[in-house]
């Protein structure tokens, strides 16, 4: 059953006949060219509608198939996806950006990839014209890019990893009807590897100085060509970009993995130049902002304890107003620390919990006097049957328990690479004065073992 719709772009207004299943332009039968300023009403013949810019919908992070101690949270993200599908549609979304870490591995399981395709191939049906999700430092560049064509089909842009030409990740974005909606500089998670060999020599100052000079050249080439390309289509479209970078003053969570040794190579947020109207990042989980129009919309979802008080959010950019508003996402499970330090402390923090809603806990026994840990804490919660520990710390006894592991081994407590080695410098009896160059060859090597795609070939 066709249907009217009415069409805008910010230079265009278009009246089309619009099939209402499958999205397909069935022919103009009214146009008007020309600038058109702010928000209005417009009457065609008795039929009205609002008349307003580009609705932008920017998220990043989902990690998806991130587990938390072990414990897997398909769950959490399915009701995420299937919560953005609702907001798109509610919101009147044109774009969605993904700006990186869609996966939290480069090879995601069978069930994070179904929840991915699932989600991708409904957008179409919220009335949005445009997905584009670009590559961050946890995805395989070549994994994002192998299905790239088959999902343009479907209005669905994937950029994994950067492109031999600056050109190529630089889009004209349109609507359902062809209307162009803005200029996307859709820079994916750039390693150093996608810009220069390393040379004998280098210290590891000089290449990152040459790396981020690297990558402001990049931006700046990348605008001057969007800017080209807005001339051509009338010169009045927004002009958007996307980063997966770490900026100075940028605030790191628990679990983003570090980009450079130490964050020391952050980047200036003057690399943007001021001819882009918004600049959606990804790479930091918290929600975060440089300035109005700098902005980390930070992850979905909490992915680590340390996280468990963030407002999750998305940012929306309203091109009209150019405003970015933010969109609460609903805490599907919640994730709360809970510290004690003595048994009596330990029940009013149980009584004080919400026993209606279903909970993760980090559980922490700070106190002095020898506790058998477990079996205290199951018995305070046995009137809570939604609280799940995850994580038990007994301070006292400096011993960390995942449950699952069944296991009280010291090694329980080294739980990132960086932890063991600092043991084996401890271990070998390594001078002190040694240790910061060898933590930072570590570091690097770690990074680039991350940073290697390996099935891309
Ligand atoms: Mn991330």
């Amino acid at each position: 059953m066709p249907s009217w719709y009415l069409l805008t772009g910010r230079s265009h207004l278009q009246m089309v006949l619009f099939s209402r299943n499958t999205h397909h332009n069935l022919g103009t039968l009214l146009s008007e060219k020309g600038p058109l300023t702010g928000d209005r009403d417009v009457d065609f013949g008795g039929l009205s509608a609002h008349c307003g810019g580009m609705r932008l919908l920017h998220t990043s992070d989902w990690h998806i198939g991130k587990s938390l101690h072990g414990r897997s949270r398909y769950d959490e993200f399915q009701l995420f996806l299937e919560w953005l599908l609702g907001t798109l549609q509610e919101q009147k979304i044109d774009v969605l950006l993904v700006a990186g870490d869609l996966f939290d591995t480069g090879t995601p399981s069978n069930r994070a990839q179904r929840l991915y395709y699932s989600f991708l191939s409904r957008v179409n049906l919220t009335g949005c014209s445009q997905v584009v999700c670009v590559g961050g430092n946890h995805d395989s560049p070549s994994f994002l890019d192998a299905p790239a064509q088959i999902l343009q089909g479907a209005n669905i842009r994937v950029i994994g990893g950067a492109r031999p030409e600056v050109a190529q990740e630089v889009l004209l974005l349109k609507n359902h009807a062809g209307i162009p909606l803005c200029v996307l500089i859709a820079t994916p998670y750039i390693r150093e590897r996608d810009l220069s060999p390393i040379r004998p020599g280098e210290s590891m100052g000089d290449r990152e100085r040459k790396h981020q000079e690297q990558i402001r050249q990049r931006y700046a080439e990348a605008t001057e060509i969007a800017q080209a390309l807005i001339a051509r289509h009338g010169g009045d479209l927004p002009l958007i970009a996307t980063g997966h970078l770490f900026l100075e003053q940028g605030m790191a969570s628990q679990s983003e993995r570090p980009l450079y040794v130490g964050n020391v190579g952050a980047l200036s947020p003057d690399l943007f130049p001021p001819a882009i109207d918004y600049v959606a990042l990804g790479h930091l989980h918290a929600p975060q902002a440089h300035s109005p129009r700098i902005q980390y919309s930070g992850s979905p979802l909490p992915l680590s304890f340390g996280e468990a008080k963030n407002r999750n959010r998305v940012l929306l950019y309203d091109s009209d107003t150019d405003g970015v508003t933010p969109l609460l996402v609903p805490r599907f499970k919640a994730l709360q620390r809970l510290s004690f330090n003595t048994p009596h402390d330990l029940e009013t923090l149980v009584k004080a919990l919400d026993s209606t809603t279903p909970l993760f806990l980090e559980v922490t026994y700070t106190g002095s006097a020898p506790v058998d840990l477990i079996p205290l804490v199951e018995t305070a919660l046995s009137a809570h049957p939604l609280a799940t520990v995850l994580s038990y710390i007994n301070q006292q006894r400096s011993h960390h328990i995942d449950r699952g592991l069944h296991s009280t081994d010291e090694l329980d407590l080294l739980d990132t690479p960086l932890k063991v080695f600092d043991r084996c410098l401890e271990e070998r009896s390594v001078p002190p004065e040694e240790h910061k160059e060898l933590r930072d060859l570590f570091t690097l090597l770690l990074q680039r073992y991350h940073e290697v795609d390996w099935k891309a070939w």
